[in-house]
C-alpha cells in the first residue's frame, strides 16, 4: 500500500514522524500546507514545510514545535538593535535554510525542488511536497479585520475572534504536480487544524477531485479530543465560528472527502454519530505525547486504512 499524507503545522508533523517510521519512504509522501507562507525580511517563510523537515530530520525544537532545535538568537537580537521587527523569529540555524532558500528560488528552482533539496541534504528519504508551487495565502477574518495568517498566528497570538478564512491566490493555484493521485491507495489527513491548515490544501482546484476519482479510502485523525485542541487554536475558532468543538464537527467538517475517522479513547461515546455521517470509525488514545506514542498511532492508521480498503 502507498499512502499520501496531508499535513500542516505542529500537530500534524507529530503523526507525519510516526508515519515516517512505519512506512517505508517509497511508500509515504507527505503533502504540506503552504498557506502560511509569506514574505518577511526578504525571504520566502513556508512554516509547514519547515517544521516537517525539521521534524522529520530529528533537528525539531522540542519545545516549540517549530525550528530547530540548539538553535541561537545573535540575529534576531542584531535585528531588535535595529529597530526591525522580532515578532517573527528566525533563529540563526533557521536563518542558514532561509538565506539557501531563498539563494535557490532566486535560481530558477521551485519550492517543490528546493524543498527536495533541502530534505536530501538532512537525510530524509520520504518525499515532502508543497501542496502547490503557485503562492497560496491564507487570510483570517477577525474581530480585527482581515489578517495574514502569520500576523493572526503569531504576530496577535490568535486572540481576534474569528469570522471566516481567505485562501488567496487559490484559485489560479495547481496541484502541485509531483503529486501522481493514482500511485497512491490511502490518505491519511493528520491531525492538523482543518481551517487553516488542511483546508488550504483541500482548495486548491483539482484537489478534491483526484482524490474523490481515485476511489481510495481517506483517513483523518481528529485534532480535537474531549472538546479540546491538543495544539494550536482549532477548538477557539471552532466556538468563534459558532461550531460546537467536538470531534463529531470535524468529522463533518471533513465529510465530502473522508471515508473514515479516528477519534480519541475520550470520545468514544461520539463514535456512533461519527458512523451516522456514513463514515468508519476507530477509537484509540491519540494524544502523541512521545515517539512512542507517534508510532502507535500511524501503525492504527495504517492498520485502519488496510481494512478499511
Ligand atoms: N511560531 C510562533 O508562535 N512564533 C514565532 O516566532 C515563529 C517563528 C517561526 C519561524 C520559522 C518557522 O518555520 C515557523 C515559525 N513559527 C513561529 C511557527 C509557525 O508560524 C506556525 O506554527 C505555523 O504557521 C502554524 O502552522
Amino acid at each position: 500500500m502507498k499512502y499520501l499524507a496531508f499535513t500542516g503545522g505542529v500537530g500534524g508533523a507529530k503523526l507525519a514522524l510516526g508515519l515516517s517510521h512505519v512506512v517505508g519512504a517509497d511508500e509515504l509522501a507527505f503533502v504540506v500546507n503552504t498557506g502560511d507562507d509569506f514574505n518577511h525580511l526578504g525571504f520566502h517563510i513556508s512554516p509547514d514545510v519547515d517544521t516537517l523537515t525539521y521534524t522529520l530530520a530529528g533537528k525539531s525544537n522540542q519545545d516549540t514545535g517549530w525550528g530547530t532545535q540548539n538553535e541561537s538568537w545573535h540575529f534576531m537580537d542584531a535585528l531588535k538593535d535595529l529597530d526591525e521587527p522580532t515578532w517573527f523569529r528566525l533563529g540563526d540555524r533557521d536563518l542558514a535554510l532561509h538565506v539557501y532558500r531563498r539563494e535557490r528560488l532566486a535560481a530558477g528552482l521551485t519550492l517543490t525542488e528546493t524543498t527536495r533539496e533541502i530534505a536530501t541534504k538532512l537525510g530524509i528519504r520520504h518525499e515532502i511536497l508543497p501542496m502547490s508551487d503557485d503562492p497560496v495565502q491564507t487570510f483570517v477574518n477577525t474581530s480585527n479585520g482581515t489578517l495574514l495568517f502569520q500576523h493572526y498566528f503569531v504576530r496577535d497570538r490568535c486572540k481576534p475572534s474569528v469570522s471566516g478564512f481567505e485562501f488567496r491566490g487559490v484559485a489560479n493555484a495547481r496541484v502541485n504536480p509531483a503529486i501522481k493521485f493514482s500511485e497512491f491507495d490511502g490518505v491519511i489527513i493528520c491531525p492538523s487544524n482543518p481551517f487553516v491548515s488542511v483546508d488550504p490544501i483541500l482548495a486548491i482546484p483539482g484537489m478534491k477531485n483526484a482524490i474523490q476519482q481515485s476511489e481510495i479510502p481517506v483517513v483523518a485523525v481528529s485534532p480535537i479530543v474531549g472538546g479540546r485542541a491538543i495544539k494550536g487554536p482549532t477548538a477557539k475558532m471552532m466556538k468563534e465560528l459558532n461550531v460546537p468543538s467536538t470531534a463529531v464537527e470535524v468529522a463533518k467538517h471533513y465529510h465530502d472527502i473522508i471515508t473514515g475517522f479516528v477519534l480519541d479513547e475520550a470520545d468514544r461515546g461520539a463514535k456512533s454519530s461519527v458512523q451516522d455521517l456514513g463514515l468508519s470509525t476507530d477509537v484509540r488514545p491519540t494524544v502523541m505525547v512521545t515517539l512512542d506514542d507517534r508510532v502507535a498511532l500511524a501503525h492504527a492508521v495504517v492498520e485502519f486504512i488496510e481494512k478499511i480498503s
